[in-house]
């Protein structure tokens, strides 16, 4: 056993002593059945920025846009509209392969369980350790470069590209509620948001918030203004323990936003020693296994869910299969 001491609130353990994908062993296959009985017209809409937005890294400095490179075929000649040749026999074709470095963070994503952890005494020997969701440990599981990594040999991303992220999804527009100034939404904001929009959340459902935040960020033209920016749209409110009941109540599988975090955050505020900066990041990815979808391009499905007086769809939304990684990009599609 990893653990012997469980964060109050948590679920560890509850879906087995190696679980690693947390909430989203609620999908089953009778809810993605019920997911697929969503589509109505088979209308297809992503639900992915383009992966070089934001733009630069003044919003995440850790965050960088993605840097596309090409290798040599032979030495001295990029594998870019290459002419083709059998030894000395020319060929009529030409070709091209190209790589990528990407911060699987950067733009629409997944955070994986291994995303947001605590210092947490988990063996109760009195002393706090680096953990993440269901006890798995850093420098033991998720390991840093100061042990060969970084990688996560648990709760890395593969585990939810293997988990058949399909399903029912459920859009609230917090934008169509709040406007597009800065709205702290907490339980009873998002449950009148629900109620006016005739939103009904089940169990096993993908939670999408649309907010607007995406609409702002792409009129920046990949030159974002952090300072507007932090004051647009809506953000969840994690301080709000009413809100958090709830989500840990409602059986979400996830919870997706056009937004930076989910959550709001201010890190100009101080805080008590110990107080979590991201609550909503703390209950979800730490104790609950519930993942965050991040940045998503949300907007023309929202539209379109208003003007058909529909809040649901079914959502296909797989991360990159990537062993040990931490995140990973994601080109989501909901289908009505
Ligand atoms: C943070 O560090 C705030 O991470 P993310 O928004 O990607 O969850």
């Amino acid at each position: 056993m990893r653990w012997t001491n469980r964060p109050e609130g948590s679920n560890w353990g509850d879906f087995g002593p190696e679980d690693q994908i947390g909430r989203m062993n609620l999908l089953t296959n009778a809810r993605r059945r019920a997911g697929a009985r969503e589509i109505r017209e088979g209308l297809a809409f992503t639900l992915s920025l383009p992966l070089d937005y934001p733009g630069g890294n003044t919003l995440a400095r850790t965050r960088k846009p993605p840097r596309l490179f090409v290798e040599d075929f032979v030495e001295g000649h990029p594998a870019f509209n290459l002419e083709m040749a059998l030894g000395d026999v020319p060929s009529h074709e030409i070709m091209c392969d190209d790589a990528v470095i990407l911060y699987t963070q950067y733009s629409t994503q997944w955070d994986s369980l291994a995303h947001w952890g605590q210092l947490f005494d988990a063996d109760a020997d009195g002393i706090a350790e680096k953990v993440y969701y269901n006890g798995y440990r850093a420098g033991v599981h998720v390991l840093g470069p100061e042990q060969g990594g970084p990688t996560a040999n648990a709760l890395g991303i593969e585990n939810l590209a293997t988990a058949g992220v399909q399903g029912r999804g459920v859009l609230v527009s917090l934008k169509r509620a709040f406007g597009t100034k800065r709205t702290w939404v907490g339980y009873d904001l998002l449950m009148r948001a629900l109620d006016e929009q005739s939103v009904n959340v089940q169990p096993g459902d993908f939670l999408l918030l649309h907010t607007g935040y995406d609409e702002a960020l792409l009129s920046m033209n990949k030159v974002p203004d952090i300072h507007v920016l932090e004051k647009t749209a809506a953000v969840l409110d994690g301080s709000d323990s009413a809100l958090l009941k709830w989500i840990d109540q409602s059986g979400i599988v996830a919870l997706c936003s056009d937004n930076m975090a989910v959550e709001g955050f201010d890190f100009s505020v101080p805080r008590a020693h110990g107080q979590s900066l991201l609550p909503l990041h703390e209950l979800c990815l730490f104790k609950l296994g519930i993942h965050l979808g991040e940045l998503w391009y949300l907007a023309e499905l929202a539209e379109w869910l208003a003007q058909n007086q529909r809040s649901a769809f079914f959502l296909t939304a797989p991360p990159l299969r990537l062993p040990g990684s931490v995140g990973s990009p994601t080109t989501p599609i909901a289908t009505v």
